[in-house]
């Protein structure tokens, strides 16, 4: 037996948010599909983002129909109970258990869809759904389409048109609730912690998929279900492959750890990259540099609050790390013409930040209405600037040769300005090499 460890009014309250752009629509959204690993294994089950918050309901094979001011106006289609099956996959709620469990007016068992959804598509006038993700469903409800329209065949009215639902719940995924943000603060202070709990195990000789276990070890131990996102653990120079995740090397004296890595908790994730020595002292050129990207990072920090765009942290990023670049001798020329041919690209190639919820590089959309997006108090973003030397480009200093440095922390955006969520996880250099003494 189980039962929702979500309040079912915080659902609620998400779906009458939608409810008067879906007047007179059928929201439909379908549960991720399992996937096969290997045999007879599936891969761990998520739930997708957006079933999961409207629903509440974590179960695969479900569709859910929301049709508001209609009657029914929640229908969740499930799985049916079968003991003899959940003796082997666990626990099911069943018809009856959704109905009472997840506050929905009708609960059917996914084997009469395709029964039932002509029905409840027959009086609306729009479907919202997210094509080509289970497109043996995308098939079936074509057909059902096709069908409603003859069957309205003198009324002059066309198809039933199929809009993606994505950026309509992604402008309400954006602004947090309360509630939300302590989630996500759970999510981010857990991965923090968790960075810290790296920083005490790495040292040489220890290997990266060691630690990757020290981190899942320490989100879980936190109530964090899973990760967010795959972890990087990348020693040495494999911090300069942006999403390295074969985590497989030994780390090594002299060389920095760059982990990326943030847990998830109530379907929230932390994003956090931090960079540490793996024998607990930077050198100094290990010094300086990350101590130049750490100046770059915490003044983007402070540039975040209500009414900046993101673009305008990216255009600072750009700025910032070409100085830092002509410093250090990895490029040369006047910064305007390398800012120009974009060759800074060489050692800094990614967005400086996303939208940070219940998917890692979150819901939402950056421009609106063809203007770049102001954040406004309850968004969430990262601030990730980051500066990597390829071991193997001519012309350089060898002594940066294969260093990557990443510096992200997560900022929730506040009525004054922000507040840094993984501040837990140290990042002075002073701070780190404390930690790491103390090992
Ligand atoms: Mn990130």
């Amino acid at each position: 037996m189980r039962v929702p460890q979500i309040s079912m009014s915080v659902f609620e309250e998400r779906r009458k948010k939608l409810s008067n752009q879906l007047r007179d629509s059928a929201l439909i959204l379908v549960a991720n599909p399992e996937h096969i690993r290997n045999g007879d294994v599936a891969y761990a089950y998520r739930q997708d983002t957006n079933f999961f918050y409207l629903t509440g309901f974590e179960e695969p094979n479900a569709i859910f129909v929301y049709r508001p001011g209609k009657n029914p106006e929640t229908a969740l289609f499930v799985m049916p109970k079968n003991p003899d099956q959940e003796t082997w996959t666990g626990f099911r709620y069943g018809i009856d258990g959704a109905k009472k469990h997840f506050h929905v007016d009708a609960a059917f068992s996914i084997e009469s869809i395709r029964a039932e959804l002509p029905r409840l598509l027959a009086d609306v006038e729009q479907i919202h759904h997210t094509l080509f993700v289970d497109q043996g469903f995308d098939q079936m409800l074509l057909e059902i389409v096709k069908n409603l329209a003859s069957s309205r065949s003198r009324s002059n009215r066309g198809h039933l048109t199929i809009s993606d639902p994505r950026s309509m719940i992604g402008e309400l995924r954006i602004r947090k609730s309360p509630a939300e943000i302590d989630w996500h603060r759970r999510a981010c202070e857990a991965s923090a912690e968790a960075h810290v709990e790296v920083m005490r195990a790495v040292r040489p000789g220890i290997s990266e998929r060691a630690l990757h276990g020290v981190f899942l070890r320490a989100i879980m131990e936190r109530g964090c279900a899973r990760e967010g996102y795959g972890a990087i653990v990348a020693s040495g120079e494999n911090a300069t492959t942006l999403h390295y995740t074969f985590n497989d090397q030994i780390c090594r004296d002299g060389d920095l750890l760059l982990l990326d890595a943030g847990g998830e908790f109530n379907y929230f994730s932390g994003d956090i990259t931090r960079v540490f020595p793996v024998n607990g002292r930077f050198n100094e050129a290990q010094k300086r540099i990350y101590q130049k990207v750490l100046t770059v990072q915490k003044d983007l920090v402070a540039m975040v609050k209500p009414g900046i765009a993101r673009e305008s942290l990216q255009k600072e990023t750009i700025s910032r790390l070409t100085d830092v670049m002509i410093d250090e001798k990895l490029l040369r020329g006047r910064k305007e013409d390398l800012i120009e041919k974009k060759e800074y690209l060489k050692f800094y190639m990614h967005g400086v930040s996303h939208w940070l919820g219940m998917d890692v590089h979150d819901a939402g959309t950056t421009s609106v209405n063809g203007e770049p997006r102001l954040v406004e108090p309850g968004f969430v973003l990262t601030v990730e600037p980051g500066l990597y030397v390829p071991a193997d480009i001519p012309g350089i200093p060898d002594e940066l040769r294969g260093i990557g440095i990443r510096i992200e922390d997560d900022i929730l955006v506040t009525d004054s300005g922000n507040e840094n969520l993984t501040i837990r996880s140290p990042k002075e250099i002073a701070d780190i090499e404390a930690v790491m003494a103390k090992r």
